[in-house]
C-alpha cells in the first residue's frame, strides 16, 4: 500500500519535476546560442584578419617578384584577368599569389587595384599615384577618408555576405573606387578592409632593390 502511494507521488512529481527541468535546459540554451555563436563569428574575424594580413605579405611579395601587382580576377578561376583598366575591382587572384582562396567565412575577398601599379608592360615609379579611396562612412566619402591614395584594397565581406545591405556594406560591393571602413556592428558592419598604401610599397621595392 505504502510503497504503490509512494510511487504514485514519485511519478507525478517527476513529471512536473521534467517540465521545470526542461524549461531551465531551454532557458539555458536560449541565452547560451547567441554568446556561442558570438563566439564563433569573433573567431572566424580573427581568422580572416590573420589570412588577409598574408594576403598583403603575399602582395608586396609578388611586387617584389614581378615589377607590379596582380590585376583582379573577373571569372572567379583564381588567376588575374588582365590588361586591368583604370582603377579595376574584382576578387583576388589567389592563385597568383600563393594564398589560401578562401576567407573564415568560406567567401574569395575582394580585390581593388590602381591599375598604373598593375601594368607589367609599363612598371610603375615611385611617383605613380594610387587612386583607392578608403572612407570611415559611405555617407560622407570622399570628402572624410582615411586615405584617399591606397594602391590597392581588399574587403572580406564577413558573415553576412550573403545577405549585407546597410549603405557602408553596399560602397564595398558596388565596383567602384570608394570603400569604407569601420569598426563592427552587431548585426550590421561586419567588413573587414585592408589597404596597401604607396608609401608600404616604395619601402619594400627599394629595400628589395627594385626601386627606383
Ligand atoms: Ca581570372
Ligand atoms: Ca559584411
Ligand atoms: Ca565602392
Amino acid at each position: 500500500m505504502n510503497h504503490i502511494k509512494s510511487h504514485q507521488t514519485q511519478t507525478g512529481f517527476s513529471l512536473v519535476e521534467m517540465a521545470i527541468v526542461l524549461a531551465i535546459v531551454a532557458l539555458l540554451l536560449g541565452s547560451l546560442l547567441p554568446t556561442i555563436s558570438g563566439q564563433i563569428e569573433q573567431q572566424r574575424r580573427n581568422e580572416t584578419r590573420k589570412y588577409m594580413d598574408e594576403v598583403r605579405d603575399a602582395l608586396l611579395g609578388y611586387a617584389i617578384a614581378h615589377k607590379h601587382l596582380p590585376c583582379p580576377d573577373t571569372n572567379d578561376d583564381g588567376l588575374e584577368n588582365t590588361p586591368c583598366v583604370a582603377s579595376q575591382v574584382g576578387t583576388l587572384p589567389y592563385k597568383d599569389l600563393g594564398v589560401t582562396d578562401k576567407d573564415a567565412n568560406g567567401v574569395v575577398l575582394i580585390y581593388a587595384v590602381t591599375a598604373g601599379f598593375a601594368d607589367g608592360a609599363t612598371p610603375f615609379t615611385l611617383t605613380t599615384t594610387g587612386t583607392m579611396i578608403v572612407c570611415p562612412s559611405a555617407a560622407t566619402c570622399p570628402a572624410t577618408y582615411l586615405t584617399n591614395n591606397a594602391v590597392a584594397v581588399i574587403i572580406s565581406r564577413g558573415a553576412n555576405w550573403a545577405t549585407a545591405s546597410s549603405a557602408d556594406e553596399l560602397e564595398n560591393t558596388n565596383g567602384d573606387t570608394k570603400f569604407v571602413s569601420h569598426d563592427f556592428v552587431q548585426n550590421g558592419f561586419d567588413d573587414l578592409v585592408v589597404w596597401l598604401s604607396p608609401n608600404t610599397l616604395f619601402n619594400r621595392m627599394v629595400a628589395a632593390g627594385q626601386l627606383p
